[in-house]
This record gives structure tokens, sequence and C-alpha cells, in this order.
């Protein structure tokens, strides 16, 4: 059987035939074995997985790909969490776990991946097909006879959900699962039954056509762009704001394009920070309601035009709802239609509306108002004074020993707490790459992601900041760190507790218990690893700590910053009050 999938682009149409012709019906392979050719034509190199019977033979099969590397990890969340990292820096990404007992686990990752728009797929092991319908108990299940409820969750947290049943089969559902993901930027689940994994099914052609996105509607598109140009043309103040999500669909260089013709002022808002340079002369920083980077807010609330690129308002993002630029004043693109002046235009695709509008745009003039008024209005920002090297460390001390460790080739990774606004506050020289996950905010998330991230991005310089309390939940995944040798430079914040929960509402539940955090790499490293765990209670143990970690290329470096229980950025403390208050709010009557 040939794959059959109809394409739904020009592009994807050629592509297909092309592969439809080159591939011999007669030619079979293992369903595993036509996996990993999938896995390795969209462009991975590793795929992540934790070991179950359910998926054994499976991995056998994967291991034969000798051009995709099978990583493993600790457990499935963190295998999950590893992939998200992973498709931030590489596009997409794959892991692989046992039935229920790993799914369930990975899946709390999988929805991460769906909220942070990331094509992550998951490939779960099932039940031998024999066993469904045969009225069989079985290990890692509920205990009951009902062998669909993992495929049926999975379809809450994924844009597309298969289930292998019989051989023939596979093809078609693993392209369709595949294309989905790509197309769509999101994750997708694939179920495969222990005994189909090696079974034959038809070769997969040299390259199947996932790559495209889809395309707009042409009529909707070019209403879109006539509507928003002559917004944006009869603008006083026109601004432009990146949005977290840009990147995924594709859009940062049109963005850029875009801003130039336009020659306004643009702001980033927190997880887009990076999609558009910060040393770019028309850069007015970052936009988070009244906690933004300094001179921005003013200007962005001022512009009597907002092109907001793939935003997420949400309650975090808006300051407990205090800060979302109005409906008429704003042009929001969304991934897959616009809104102009709360006008939408459905079918109109993130990244060829911006490249359309940008080519309209360079016809007109363009319009600078927004970038003046920040430059006359903006307070030059001090470079933060050395503090006594000999006294307890301080935050500020420490951020501004991170950021001189950030080159035009670091990614900087921030987790859930006040890192990410010590994050926020971190100057990013050209080149630089910034990663959060504030959409999902789920705890721990950064430690499994910066391994996946590091793996994919070998050559840069990772750089991550995490809290105490985050650490705990995932500190495992740093051991794959060292058994991979990779050299990330990790500073685990011990302030003694969830900070930022503090900052939100206090309780004995924000307490947690310390740990020896740089001791830790020593357990990681038993006999044959070779990590660093390294103390800094000073500036100059901290000085001393980082240039050891920068030369110290054979295994990740933790350096544990102890500084002050309420030792936090303003922006936390203003940013939490906020938030507090918007969770506090009364139920309405009817
Ligand atoms: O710098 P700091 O102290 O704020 O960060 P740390 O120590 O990592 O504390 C983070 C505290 C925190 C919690 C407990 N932030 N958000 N939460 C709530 C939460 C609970 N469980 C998950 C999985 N994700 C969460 N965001
Ligand atoms: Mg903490």
């Amino acid at each position: 059987m040939l794959t059959t999938t109809r394409p739904r682009t020009k592009q994807a149409a050629q592509q297909h035939s092309a592969t439809a012709n080159s591939n011999s019906p007669a030619s079979t392979v293992t369903i595993g074995s036509y996996l990993a050719t999938r896995l390795e034509q969209i462009g991975l190199k590793h795929h992540f997985a934790v070991a179950g019977d359910y998926n054994l033979v499976l991995l056998d099969q994967l291991l034969l790909n000798g051009n995709v590397s099978q990583v493993y990890c600790c457990n499935e969340l963190n295998c999950g969490f590893a992939a998200e990292g992973y498709a931030r820096a590489n596009g997409a990404a794959a892991c692989v776990v046992t039935y229920t007992v790993g799914a369930l686990s990975a899946f709390n990752a999988i929805a991460s991946a769906y909220a942070e728009s990331l094509p992550v797929i998951l490939i779960s092991g099932s039940p031998n097909t024999n066993d469904l319908g045969a009225g069989h108990l079985l290990h890692h299940t509920l205990g009951t006879l009902n062998f669909r409820y993992q495929l049926e969750m999975a379809r809450h947290i994924t844009c597309e959900a298969v289930a292998i049943t019989h051989p023939e089969e596979a093809p078609f559902l693993i392209d369709k699962a595949i294309r989905a993901a790509l197309q769509n930027r999101k994750p997708v689940y694939i179920e495969i039954p222990c005994n189909l994994s090696g079974a034959l099914c038809s070769a997969p052609g040299p390259r199947a056509s996932f790559l495209e996105l889809p395309e707009s509607d042409p009529a909707s598109l070019a209403a879109a762009v006539d509507a928003a140009s002559a917004f944006l043309r009869k603008a006083v103040r026109p601004l432009l704001l990146a949005g977290p999500r840009l990147r995924s669909y594709g859009g940062v260089n049109a963005f850029r394009e875009l801003a130039e013709a336009v020659g306004c002022g643009v702001a980033v808002m927190p997880s887009a920070k990076g999609f558009f340079p910060e040393e770019h002369t028309q850069f007015i920083g970052l936009y988070l309601g009244s906690v933004s980077s300094p001179g921005c807010s003013a200007v962005v609330e001022s512009a009597d035009a907002v092109l907001a690129a793939g935003p997420i308002f949400n309650d975090y993002t808006t300051v407990g709802w205090s800060s979302q630029p109005a409906v008429h004043k704003t042009i929001h693109v969304d991934p897959d239609r616009v809104h102009v002046a709360g006008v939408t235009y459905n079918d109109v695709f993130l990244r060829e509306f911006l490249t359309a509008l940008a080519e309209t745009a360079k016809k007109s003039p363009g319009n600078p108002a927004t970038v003046t008024q920040f430059q006359r209005t903006r307070v030059e920002a001090c470079p933060p004074a050395r503090a006594d090297p000999d006294a307890p460390l301080t935050r500020a001390e420490m951020c501004r020993q991170i950021q001189g460790a950030i080159n035009g080739n670091t990614t900087l990774i921030v987790e859930t707490g006040d890192s990410w606004f010590n994050g926020f506050n971190m100057a990013l020289p050209d080149g630089a790459e910034f990663e959060i996950e504030m959409q999902y905010g789920h705890i721990g998330w950064s430690v499994p992601a910066t391994f996946g991230y590091a793996l994919a991005a070998p050559d840069r310089r990772i750089v991550l900041m995490v809290g105490d309390g985050s650490f705990q939940l995932t500190a495992q995944e740093v051991c794959q760190m060292v058994r991979l040798n990779l050299p990330v430079m990790i500073f685990l914040v011990n302030n003694r507790g969830y900070t930022i929960e503090v900052e939100i509402h206090d309780g004995p539940y924000n307490n947690i218990k310390n740990w020896d955090y740089a001791g830790i790499m020593a357990i990681f490293n038993s006999t044959d690893g070779d990590g660093r765990g390294l103390r800094a209670a000073t500036g100059k143990e901290l000085a001393g700590a980082v240039q050891e970690a920068l030369a110290h290329k054979t295994g990740p470096t933790l350096i544990e910053c102890t500084i002050d229980r309420d030792d936090c950025t303003k922006q936390l403390m203003e940013w939490g009050s906020r938030v507090a208050a918007a969770n506090g709010r009364p139920p309405q009557r009817a």
C-alpha cells in the first residue's frame, strides 16, 4: 500500500506525487523502521525514550536507524519535556514511552507542548492486538477491559491522535499524525501495539510532503492585508508587538521585515523575548503592562494602532487583566486568522499575512513616531554596580554576573519563578536566544527542556536559571546532561522557597526542604561523570564559579547561588500582587 493522504498545498502535491512514484509497491519495512525513517526525514537527529515492555520491540526497531539517536530519560514527564525543549531548538521532536504508566506521565509535558505550540510526537507502545476484545486483563492498565482510554485522553492535548491496529494502515496513520503536528505546530499521539512494531508495512517514500504550512484563502488574505495596511497608514503612532506564537508559526523574519517597512517602535511580549533583536534601533523593550521594561509601557499604551503578531493575552501576560491593548486599536494576528479592529479574516496564516503586509508597507513612507517617542522619554539604564565581593550574595549581583556570561551564542532558559523576571531584565546581544514556558508554567519544565535543547543545539552556550522549588520536581534529568557530557551552565537560585508564590499569596506551603544542590552533582557523577557542583554565597565565590563553568566543557556545571528568601525583583512583587487580586475576584452575580 502506498501512502495516499491527500496533499493540502501545491508544493505538497508535487512532492507527494514524487514520493508515490518513487516508492515501489513491493518494498516493505517494519512499522518501527517506517517511523524511524519519517522521524529522520523531518529533521530529527534524536528521539527521547523510557523503556517498557510495550515499547521494547519498537525501541529495537528505532535503534536500527543510525541517523536518529535514541536518548534516554529518567522518567516520562522529563522525557516529554526533553522533547519539548528539543523542539524549541530543532523545530520538532519525538518521545517514546510505554503504555499508561509512562504515557500518562508524559501527557503533562505534551500538554505543555500544546500550550506552547511545539510539534512533539508522542509515541506510546500499547497492548498486543490479540488481547483487544479477548477479555484479557493486562498489566499497566486500569484493570478493566477498556484499552481506548489513553487514545481518548490524548485527543484533548494533541491536534491528532491515532492508534495503529493493523500493519496495513500504519503508513497512513503515521504520516497523518506527523503532517498534522508540523502543519499545526502542536503535539500529536501515535499508539503502536507491541506486536506490530516489527510487523511489515509498505516502505516510506524518499521524503514525505510534511513541511508546508497550509496556504491562506487568497481573497481573505488580500482583504486582511488591505484592512491592516489602511489601519496602520492612518495611525499617528503605530507600533508592533511580537508575541510568543510568532516563532512557532514561522513569522520571525517576516515580522522583522514588516517592522523595518513600517519603521515604527517594536516591543516584545515576555515569551517573545529574542524574537526581535534587542540591539535594533526600533526596539523599545519588553511589554508586560505595569512591569514592562523602562519606558516601554507608556509608548505601547499611547500607540493608536498596535499590530500584535501571535500574541497570548492571558491573566499573567496582562498582569492580572490590568493591561491589554483595546480591540479598536489592535491588529491581532493569530496563527490562522487576523482581526483588524475587531473584524475577523479567517483562513489567513500568520507568516503569509506578515509577508504580504510587509510588501504593501514598503510602498508607503515609514512612521517612526513611536521610536522617537521612546527615545525622548527613555531613561538610559545604568549598568548595575558591582557588589562588595565578600558581602552575602544578592539577586542583583547574581544577575549582574549571569549577564556577563551571556554572549551572542547564548541561549538563556528561564524557569517559572523569579527567574522569569530576572530573565526579562537581561540584555540579549544579537544572536542570543531566550526560552520560557510562560503559557503552561509547569515548574520543573526547564531542567529536562534544557537537556533536550542542549542536545539539539550542541554549539550554543546554554545558560539555565532555575529556582530551588522548581528544581526539586525534575532534578534527576541533570544526570542525563552528565551522561552525555553536555556543558550546560545551571544557575540554581536557592532562596529557600517558592518566592513567586510568596508574592502572590504566602503561607507555610511556600517553604520547602533545603537540599545540598551543589552536592547533588557528585551523586549524578557516580564513578564516570564529569559534572561540577559549585556553591556561591558571595560575589567573589560566584565570579570564581562562573569562570570555572565557562572553562568546563565535558559536563554540566551547577552553581548554587544562595540569596535571601525575600530578595526578589520589584517586578515580581508588583506582578504578584496584581495576579493575586485577579485570582481573588469574588464570583459575579447574575
Ligand atoms: O524564584 P522562586 O523562588 O520564585 O522559584 P522556585 O523556587 O522555583 O519556586 C517556584 C514556585 C512555584 C509554584 C509552587 N511557582 N509556581 N508554582 C505552582 C506550580 C505547582 N506545580 C506545578 C507543576 N507548576 C506550578 N507552576
Ligand atoms: Mg525559590
